[in-house]
């Protein structure tokens, strides 16, 4: 028989901050997937590893008054210890920057412009660079970008471009002919629609103006665009062009990927860019690309500006990993926003894993101990309701793997719950201490052996979700990793031998008090206001809350409260003052007088408005935005305009009025 082999792969993340729990996500689900085919004995190949080259490196090693490179080492280590603690089973971790994957990339380069696919030119365009990507003045959303809202560059250089409309014909029949290409289904339309119909522009796949990449091999003034540089990563770390035949072979085996993960904002590059970069490679297609949706706080998407980011480090110290994996698997249904909340953690800490599982465990050890000197007994008896409850654990296994395929995360889970929760009911209806009680011993016996056979069944089931817990729960009852925990035993009820003796321990979830909690976990989300973390969704900041507002998607309108509103305080200012933002065209920096204070804000009207013409207006200031810098000029606050589609206007006021009166 042929050998099963499964290639998984997760996005390589920037380090240009320390990551949070958005990546610990999609970490964790590459990781849940990784650990479930190896149990059903597929050869894994798990790959993850960092995007270290490109224009947002290089100035932010430059802020941090560091070469790039040992900028990078540093959070390259901090990601690899997270990893570590969060039990990330990769095979390899892959740096854009080590020798195996520079040296393939100059020589993808090289065949590229050999064949004709690349060819030398002059680029003219706008450029975001926390997104590292290029769009054309008819993609722009009223001037800024259009994926994370931000300002963009104009950027005018020698460049190589990539002639993606060749091949955009044969990417649209592939998608045709392999429905399952892209999941959730709903991101191919949003491909097919906003890209491939409207025509592939030519790709511009080198730059000149900064040096923090990979050279051209036969131009060196060019480094290679950072997004062909990293997506290239997939098939260098395999050994794709290597010399050394042992990962030639290495390439053969596992090429192509079974599924990239990622969210849904780099759907875009993994599903237009990188086939047709592995067509003109003549490489096989991966399989599957899965984009799952984001994560979120409550006051809408994690970013460094809002400082509303977690340190997964924090959440592991105080509940371990293993909690962390459970609440980013049941919480988030899979494709979709979900919202992190204090309040949601500890609604799955304290009942899923404290009052269900960790409950079933620790009662079920208490009675064996108490009843059967910790010694599993014999089933002798088993009833209707044994019967029953041995097919519903079978047919959650079989859920289990159903979800799993699909990648219904929380699905899965649920399916282990109802064997958890049927585990706690069945003791309840049979009450183990009554037949204690009356002596009926053959019974007791066959209720204890059936309510840790189904223990057992779930401890299987839970290996790819929490690596840590199902070794626990086997220590306590006695049970040797081997024939018993196989991903295959889970579906036979009946394989857990009487005699074998259990040692009770401590719970393995402790209850926590949910209020102490949740003031805790609030106080510190205060204090990370200051944590250094990724602004790497590259997604305009919305106000989002519960349930996640998908109106754009919907059309579905959800309401604020008047509270929502107050939190806005919105101030008349006058501009006093007002001049370009040098190598910022778009930017304007003004100073406003509020009556009692002055500040500064850049605004990105300056397409729309000359600085003289502003002098004197009176403006709409939200005066409690969270102070950022736009292109290294400080901007505290954000005055109000209307756009609609090219056309923007400044919300002014009219009337005489005193600066720094309140809008309401
Ligand atoms: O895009 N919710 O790197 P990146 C869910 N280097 N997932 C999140 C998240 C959130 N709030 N925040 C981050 C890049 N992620 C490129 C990738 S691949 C060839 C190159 C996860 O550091 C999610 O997987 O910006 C997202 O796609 C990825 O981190 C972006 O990581």
């Amino acid at each position: 028989m042929s050998e099963r082999t499964f290639y998984i792969t997760t996005p390589i993340y920037y380090p240009n901050d320390k990551l949070h729990i958005g990546h610990a996500y999609t970490t964790t689900i590459a990781d849940t997937l990784a650990r479930y085919k190896r149990l059903q004995g597929y050869a894994v190949w798990y790959l993850t590893g960092t995007d270290e080259h490109g224009q947002k490196l290089q100035r932010k090693a430059e802020e941090a008054g560091k070469d790039p490179q040992t900028y990078i080492d540093g959070i390259v280590g901090w990601i690899q210890a997270l990893w570590g603690r969060l039990d990330i089973s990769y095979d390899d971790f892959i740096r854009t920057t080590e020798p195996r994957h520079k040296t393939m990339v100059q020589k993808i380069f090289a065949r590229l412009v050999e064949q004709g696919d690349i060819y030398l030119g002059e680029y003219e365009g706008w450029y975001c660079t926390p997104c590292e990507s290029f769009w054309t003045e008819r993609q722009l959303k009223d001037g800024f970008c259009p994926d994370c809202g931000r300002p963009v560059e104009l950027v005018r250089e020698p460049s190589y471009f990539f002639r993606m409309g060749k091949y955009a014909d044969r990417l649209v029949a592939y998608y045709e002919e392999h429905p399952d290409f892209i999941l959730p289904e709903s991101r191919k339309h949003e491909m097919l629609n906003n890209f491939l119909r409207p025509g592939l522009e030519d790709l511009c796949v080198s730059r000149t103006s900064f040096s923090w990449g990979i050279p051209v091999a036969d131009d060196p003034l060019h480094v290679v665009y950072v997004w062909l540089d990293a997506l290239t990563n997939y098939v260098s770390a395999l050994g794709y062009l290597s010399d050394d035949p042992a990962l030639q072979q290495r390439f053969a085996r596992f090429w192509p990927a079974n599924v990239h993960v990622m969210a849904k904002e780099i759907a875009r590059f993994h599903t237009i860019y990188w086939p047709i970069f592995l067509m003109a490679l003549d490489l096989p297609l991966p399989k599957q690309v899965v984009a799952h949706g984001w994560l979120l706080m409550k006051d809408g998407k994690m970013s460094k500006s809002k400082g509303n980011v977690i340190d997964p480090n924090i959440l592991i110290d105080r509940y371990g990993s293993d909690a962390l994996r459970y609440f980013l698997m049941r919480e988030i249904p899979f494709g979709q926003d979900g919202v992190f909340t204090p309040e949601a953690l500890m609604e799955r800490l304290n009942f899923d894993l404290a009052n269900d599982l960790g409950n079933l465990l620790h009662r079920s050890l208490s009675m064996l101990g108490q009843f059967c000197d910790g010694v599993i007994p014999e089933s002798r008896q088993p009833t209707s309701l044994e019967t029953e409850f041995a097919q519903l654990a079978y047919e959650s296994a079989l859920q289990v793997e159903d979800a799993l395929d699909r990648y219904d995360f929380a699905g899965a889970l649920s399916a282990v719950w109802n064997i958890v929760r049927r585990g706690n009911r069945y003791i309840d209806e049979t009450a183990p201490w009554a037949l204690a009680k009356k002596g009926d011993t053959e019974r007791l016996g066959t209720v204890l052996y059936t309510t840790f056979e189904g223990l057992r069944i779930v401890s299987v089931l839970l290996q790819p979700f929490m690596p840590k817990t199902s070794p626990k729960m086997w220590d306590q009852m006695g049970i040797e990793a081997g024939e018993l925990t196989t991903w295959e035993s889970a579906k036979v009820f009946g394989k857990l031998s009487s005699g074998t003796l259990c040692k009770k321990g401590d719970p393995i979830f402790p209850r926590l008090d949910v209020k102490e909690e949740i003031e805790a976990l609030d106080r510190i989300m205060e204090e990370q206001k200051g944590y250094e973390t990724k602004e790497s969704m590259g997604v305009q900041e919305q106000a989002v809350v519960k349930p996640v507002d998908n109106s754009e998607e919907t059309g579905v309108v959800h309401f604020i409260q008047i509270d929502d509103f107050a939190k806005v305080d919105l101030r008349v200012a006058q501009v006093v003052h007002a001049e370009a933002v040098p190598k910022a065209d778009k930017l304007l920096k003004l100073q406003l007088d509020l009556g009692t204070e002055q500040r500064q804000v850049v605004s990105g009207i300056a397409k729309h408005y000359a600085p003289e013409q502003l002098i004197g207006q009176k403006v709409i200031l939200v005066a409690n935005l969270k102070p950022v810098k736009l292109r290294g000029v400080a901007s505290d606050g954000m005055i109000l305009a209307a756009s609609s589609g090219d056309q923007l206007v400044l919300a002014t006021v009219s009337g005489e009025i005193p600066l720094g009166a309140k809008v309401k």
